[in-house]
């Protein structure tokens, strides 16, 4: 053998043994058949052909980054959360992305952008996972999945069809609000760095003495709300279908780290029961006016991933990790929630994902869940059962316990929520349209959804299109159908 120093690297199989070629499979003679002994060869083609996980079934196509979430002002009067106290730092991971479209669509596509934090705190992992909306499509869980399959794919065609969306959301006049953000400006960020974050559901706060309190999140950007025109995203979305993913990777790459300062809106426990609107429907919003904006912190997001499918197609958000001083709201949509995302997390990473290093929690992590797939950490106890006598984790209610969120009684029923006085599904999406959006974005707006509704909705669905925009604001409407019948 020749006396030449060993390359390094050198090539090794997954078990760290040295190859003897990158290129030549083994044969008979230099032209004979490949022989089954060759494991290398065999290992790479068996690898490779398991190398996908499925896609999220929503929120396929994304971007994702590394940060720090540092408090900028003293909430603890709110709650005792360890990440929003006075000075704390808290490394934290983001993850945006687009909703309806799979892995390989446009970044440029119209949809609601997700909105995925998850902050590594003393007290383990919380996660807030949002949207760049503050509303959404509906108010109960059990029609989310009936949305979804409404914005995807018909199941003859395998076309994406502006027919089965407009056929679901004129059937569901709750969905007015969110319609009117989506295909108005905030329906196609410029990019994921000059687009808000919302918390979207109205979560609960609880302070050192045990005090409640509701809390809606606004994370506002710090590079300034911009926005693409369906034109312009129409021809991104040929020329770079990955737009957003390669201007936030750039950004950071270049040091011009982007950042959001985290607002909140308070309310006090008992306002909930007589306030104007139901606070818990996902399809409102609280004015300002009524509860004004609290600054938080700020959050920075400056490290990109090493390894994009590890930590960002790994990455496993779940609106159940809420730490002490957190808790859920009656809000039917975010009550559904906590269940789905540790499910599709189980079903799409197996059920040891949270010791994945982008869900691996900073602080202790004393379960007693043990085995399973792909396991690699021990149980940290003796004896993997509680309660015991070898010195085992025990719960400890007095130090991280909260009030156990609100009180609830009746007979059970499948039923809208009460409505409250102003509750209706037209009011906040017609005073966005005349209050909050300016002439320029009126005009866009109609143009938007004259547009969408001229690329194959059908009677009676189109029907129905201009009847719901014109109950939103008569005059949008009659612009909307001028443009629509060729007017
Ligand atoms: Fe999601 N959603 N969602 N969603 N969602 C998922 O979990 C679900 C909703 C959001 O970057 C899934 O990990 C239900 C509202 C984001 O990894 C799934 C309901 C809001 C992401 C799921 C909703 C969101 C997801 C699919 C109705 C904003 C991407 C993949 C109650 C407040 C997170 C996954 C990431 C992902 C369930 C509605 C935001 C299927 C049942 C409302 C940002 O579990």
């Amino acid at each position: 053998m020749t006396e030449s120093p060993p390359r390094t690297p050198y090539t090794t199989n997954n078990a760290g043994v040295p190859v003897e070629s990158d290129e030549h499979s083994l044969t008979v003679g230099s032209d004979g058949p490949i022989l089954l002994q060759d494991h290398y060869l065999i290992e790479k083609m068996a690898q490779f052909n398991r190398e996908r996980v499925p896609e999220r079934v929503v929120h396929a196509k994304g971007a994702g980054a590394y940060g720090i979430f540092e408090v900028i002002n003293d909430v603890s009067q709110f709650t005792r959360a360890d990440l929003f106290q006075p000075g704390r730092r808290t490394e934290m991971l983001a993850r945006f992305s687009t909703v309806a479209g799979e892995q390989g669509s446009p970044d440029t596509w119209r949809d609601p952008r997700g909105f995925a934090l998850k902050f590594y705190t003393e007290h383990g992992n919380y996660d807030l996972v949002g949207n760049n909306t503050p509303v959404f499509f509906v108010r109960d869980t059990i029609k989310f999945q009936d949305f979804i399959r409404s914005q995807k794919r018909h199941p003859a065609t395998g076309l994406r069809s502006n027919d089965m969306q407009w056929d679901f959301w004129t059937l569901s006049p709750e969905s007015a609000h969110m319609v009117t953000w989506l295909m108005g400006d905030r329906g196609i960020p410029k990019t994921y760095r000059h687009m808000n974050g919302y918390g979207s559901h109205t979560y609960m706060w609880i302070n050192g003495g045990g005090e409640r309190f509701w809390v809606k999140y606004h994370f506002k950007t710090d590079q300034g709300i911009d926005f693409l025109t369906q034109a312009e995203a129409d021809e991104l979305a040929g020329a770079d279908a990955d737009k957003h993913r390669r201007d936030l990777w750039e950004s950071i790459e270049s040091g011009n780290a982007p950042s959001w300062t985290l607002k909140v809106q308070i309310m006090p426990f008992e306002d909930a029961a007589d306030y104007r609107f139901n606070p818990f429907d996902l399809t409102k919003v609280w004015p300002h006016g009524d509860y004004p904006l609290i600054d938080v912190g700020r959050m920075t997001l400056d490290k990109n991933p090493e390894d994009y499918f590890i930590h960002i197609e790994q990455a496993a958000f779940e609106p159940s990790n809420m730490v002490p001083g957190i808790g859920p709201s009656p809000d039917k949509m975010l009550l559904g929630r906590l269940f789905s995302y540790p499910d599709t997390h189980r079903y799409r990473i197996g059920p040891n994902y949270a010791q994945l290093p982008p869900n691996r929690a900073r602080s202790q992590v004393n379960s007693y869940a043990k085995d399973g797939p792909m396991r690699y950490e021990p149980a940290n106890a003796a004896r993997p059962y509680a309660p015991n006598s070898y010195g085992g984790p025990a719960a400890d209610f007095q130090q991280f316990g909260d009030p156990a969120g609100w009180a609830a009684a009746g007979e059970l029923v499948r039923e809208a929520y009460k409505l409250h006085a102003e509750d209706d599904d037209w009011g906040q999406p017609g005073t966005m349209v005349r209050k909050v959006l300016d002439d320029a974005a009126r005009e866009r707006l109609v143009s938007n959804v004259g547009g969408h509704l001229l690329e194959g909705v059908t009677k009676p669905v189109l029907d129905r299109a201009l009847e719901y925009w014109r109950t939103i604001d008569k005059d949008i409407g009659d612009r909307i159908a001028k443009k629509v019948n060729g007017g």
